[in-house]
């Protein structure tokens, strides 16, 4: 595995390239051209540039997250194929600049959905937190108002204020889509980028839906293991895989997250890895990285991806926000690289111990 951060870009993010290059074992940034919108074609010139920006900070783009997807393919209107298209030239360009990974995501409306940005916990530092009854006790035009004012001025991902501005008419454009409609969808996506994925050895990896199950009513599919199977079989291409992000299949406490690990053998392109604090099955809080703090056995999520030989690009997901720190809700710097280091050191005697006998 390869120990990255997710880093937003120059201007977005408060995190610097130069801060992420000294978190130990930190060799490589997830990062995205933040300001395209979905459906917008990325410019050969402007992934060389970052590419570039990147390097000279003597680290190197392992990944994107994300390439997002437009809601037009989403839904399936009759629109969608131009934005295929245009998804079909950024990966290609991508791949001209030799970046072999995506990450996306076939969320319907919202991206993560969470109903608190700071609580605060014992220690005093904050965290997101997700609570069934506020989501049940309120509409979705609501969501976005009730959390803005914690996110520290800054643009949350896929929470952007013009996409909030749209919220009826995007649920109206959702308004048929059930998860048939919708793995149907994903289908013909995937069927028609897999030729140029395949040309430029270009790894898909969908992020699970998160909460992984359906939220104001609208359909979430990439939720649990018969799902990604289901997935991965309707278009059985090696470059058509998963992101494995511990922190958004464990809002389901039926996902056993060792074993899907282990069930996703080589399909598996990325890892995105946290814990959880569980308060009752329908609220949790996102913790530190510590197994003792969270409701996972991490030290067991490492292992499954070490027995998987799992070889991929690996981030601590999102972080409490600690020391002060003022940045965007779940990607301050402290947590994470305090969350990058308590997983090399897991890994690292995961490695050793294996070699022992
Ligand atoms: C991320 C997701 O911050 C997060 O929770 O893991 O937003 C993820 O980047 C997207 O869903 C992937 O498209
Ligand atoms: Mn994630």
């Amino acid at each position: 595995m390869e120990m990255t951060m997710r880093w937003y870009g120059t201007g977005f993010d408060t995190v610097t390239l130069k801060q992420i290059r000294q978190v130990p074992g930190v060799t490589g940034v997830i990062t995205t051209l933040y300001d395209t919108t979905p459906g917008e074609l990325w410019s050969q010139e402007r992934i060389h540039a970052l590419k570039e920006e990147v390097e000279a900070a003597g680290l190197h783009i392992a990944g994107i997250e994300s390439v997002n997807i437009h809601d037009a393919i989403k839904v399936g209107t009759p629109d969608r194929d131009k934005y295929i298209d245009n998804y079909i030239e950024t990966l290609r360009n991508l791949g001209k600049e030799d970046i072999h990974l995506v990450c996306y995501n076939f969320m319907p409306v919202f991206d993560w959905t969470r109903t608190e940005l700071a609580r605060k916990r014992a220690d005093g530092s904050t965290v997101l937190a997700y609570s069934q009854k506020t989501i049940d006790s309120i509409k979705p035009e609501e969501m976005f108002d009730s959390i803005k004012d914690d996110a520290n001025g800054v643009v949350l991902p896929g929470w952007e204020p013009e996409r909030m501005a749209k919220i009826k008419d995007l649920f109206e454009m959702y308004k048929d889509v059930d998860d048939e409609k919708l793995f149907e969808n994903l289908k013909y996506f995937l069927e028609r980028i897999m030729p140029v994925c395949n040309e430029y050895d270009i790894k898909m990896a969908i992020h699970p839906d998160d909460p992984a199950w359906p939220v104001f009513g609208l359909p979430r599919i990439i939720i649990n293991l018969p799902n990604i199977q289901r997935m991965m079989s309707m278009v059985d291409d090696p470059h058509n895989g998963v992101t494995f992000c511990s922190g958004s299949y464990g809002t389901n406490l039926e996902n056993n997250l060792p074993e899907m690990i282990r069930a996703l053998k080589g399909r598996i392109h990325f890892a995105h890895v946290r814990n959880l604090k569980f308060n009752s099955p329908d609220d949790f809080e996102e913790s530190a990285h510590l197994s003792a703090d969270g409701s996972f056995d991490l030290y067991e999520i490492m292992r499954a991806l070490y027995d998987i030989g799992f070889d991929g690009p690996i981030r601590p997901d999102h972080g409490r926000m600690i020391w002060d720190e003022v940045a965007m809700p779940g990607y301050g710097l402290y947590d994470r690289a305090l969350g990058a280091t308590y997983l090399n050191g897991l890994w690292e005697a995961i490695v050793k111990s294996h070699a022992a006998k």
